[in-house]
């Protein structure tokens, strides 16, 4: 079998250190399989940058091999393009893009640059999976270095409306760009959709059958392939030594009263502000949940160096204060808002002690904390996911309580519902939660990707 190139922004680890995600699991079980190389960004900054030494190591069957990019790279094109630009256009905030000539152009260059040093690394018979938002240009800078290889691209984040998509300049570029891959994958159908829509209604593309658009004699394939998660693994984690250490120290502060859990990197995707509100809400709406169930946010802060997450944080601390100064009593704090993270083993405990999970983004391309929270629930007496209806999971979860996040009258009733849900409905539909995780796992996701990309190409 031909051996899997996958590029994304940053690579690894190899080996589960226990704070990585789920997704590079995935990827590291599917390099395995086949034998490998992963590429991307050391996550250093050099004076050469892109042009500096290609940095080694991995293991037997997995290579690795990342370059360094130079402080005005990582400035214009991972600060910038990726994530002034399309994180918050590719999340539907048009109004927290910033448009900018020498970031977009920096985006050009680095792609370009990494397309360059990846080049003498690919094997003619490789097949190369590209991911994410970094790399929308990636494979189009292959071709014209005339690789011939299947080339592959998932993105993770949503691809929004082509009426959202065509308020960012260059969009008709970027995506005409995109169409250099063989084999497009979104996390939802919706975002497959919008993706089609686009290329047909703004640079005038045929659709053949139901997936495949007709490019200048080629055929590229966009299609949902949603991503799962290791669900038999994350569910044998949720019963670990560390799992039920941390379980026993919940319980214990809990002492009988229920934990509503929510688990989000600090990002103004994830309605954070929203969601205290909504809670807030569940509290004047339903006064008997007063003094007997609290909200635990566990939210790791990410791209601290962009002023729009200086905001946010601000936001929730304030917000934390206001509805634990005007609900909190002598034994019970509504709000335990730690800005901290936790290793995954702890996570699952967490999870799994807590009777509702709350996941509210405005936007997400999919959600992995919905599916590990299902994974992590004790058959005999699961918990309940309240989700939002604008993450790609509420495709593939209809069996939560599905909200609009912009309603905390809704969510606050969707929360009470939860919260007194009879055990019997909770195990019907955390049975069909987690029998559909089963089945669509990490595994399979990484395989329908990779068999779509071998058969199309
Ligand atoms: C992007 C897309 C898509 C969080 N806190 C801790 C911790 N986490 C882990 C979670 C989960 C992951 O981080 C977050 O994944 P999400 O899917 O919720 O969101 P993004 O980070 O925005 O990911 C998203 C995903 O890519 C995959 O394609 O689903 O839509 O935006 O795995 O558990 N992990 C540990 N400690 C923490 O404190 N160990």
């Amino acid at each position: 079998m031909s051996r899997l190139v996958i590029v994304s922004n940053r690579v690894g680890p190899l080996k589960d250190t226990g704070r990585a995600g789920g997704l590079a699991v995935a990827l590291v079980d599917a390099l395995n399989e086949t034998g490998g190389l992963w590429f991307g960004w050391s996550g250093g900054i050099s004076e050469e940058g892109t042009f500096g030494p290609l940095q080694e190591g991995g293991s037997r069957k997995v290579s690795m091999a990342t370059i360094d990019m130079t402080q005005a790279d990582y400035d214009e094109f991972y600060v910038g393009f990726a994530n002034k630009t399309l994180w918050p256009v590719l999340h539907y905030r048009l109004d927290l893009a910033v448009f900018d000539r020498r970031a977009e152009e920096g985006y050009r260059r680095v792609n370009e640059r990494f397309a360059v040093r990846l080049r003498p690394l690919v094997q003619s018979d490789d097949i190369i999976w590209v991911h994410d938002y970094h790399f929308l240009s990636l494979a189009a800078e292959l071709r014209a270095m005339d690789v011939g290889n299947p080339i592959g691209f998932f993105l993770h984040i949503p691809f929004p409306a082509p009426e959202i998509l065509a308020g960012l300049p260059n969009a008709a570029t970027l995506v005409r760009r995109m169409l250099a891959y063989d084999v497009i994958g979104f996390q939802s159908k919706r975002c497959a959709d919008n993706f089609r829509r686009f290329a047909i209604e703004e640079l005038d593309l045929v659709l053949e059958g139901e997936d495949v658009l007709k490019v200048e004699g080629r055929r590229v394939t966009a299609r949902a392939f949603p991503i799962g998660i290791d669900a038999a693994g994350y569910s044998k984690q949720a019963m670990s030594p560390e799992a039920r250490r941390a379980m026993a120290r919940m319980e214990k502060l809990l002492n009988g009263r229920q934990q509503i859990i929510g688990v989000d990197r600090i990002d103004y995707s994830k309605g954070l502000p929203e969601r205290f509100r909504a809670f807030e809400r569940l509290l004047e709406d339903y006064p008997e949940n007063r003094g007997r169930v609290s909200l635990m946010q566990v939210a790791p802060p990410s791209r601290s160096e962009l002023d729009a997450y200086v905001e946010i944080r601000r936001e929730l601390e304030e917000l934390t204060g206001h509805v634990n100064g005007r609900f909190g009593d002598l034994d019970w704090v509504p709000i335990r808002y730690m800005t901290r993270s936790f290793q995954r083993r702890v996570l699952a405990g967490i999870y799994r002690s807590s009777r509702v999970a709350l996941v509210t983004p405005l936007r997400d391309g999919m959600n992995l904390v919905a599916k590990e929270y299902v994974a992590a629930q004790r058959a005999e007496d699961p918990g309940v996911v309240v989700l939002s209806r604008f993450a790609g999971a509420a495709e593939q979860m209809p069996e939560a309580l599905i909200v609009n996040p912009h309603s905390a009258e809704g969510v606050a009733a969707s929360l009470q519902h939860a919260l007194t849900m009879s055990l019997e409905e909770r195990r019907q539909r955390w049975q069909a939660l987690f029998d559909r995780l089963c089945e669509e796992d990490a595994a399979s996701w990484a395989r329908s990707f990779m068999d779509t990309l071998r058969q199309v190409h």
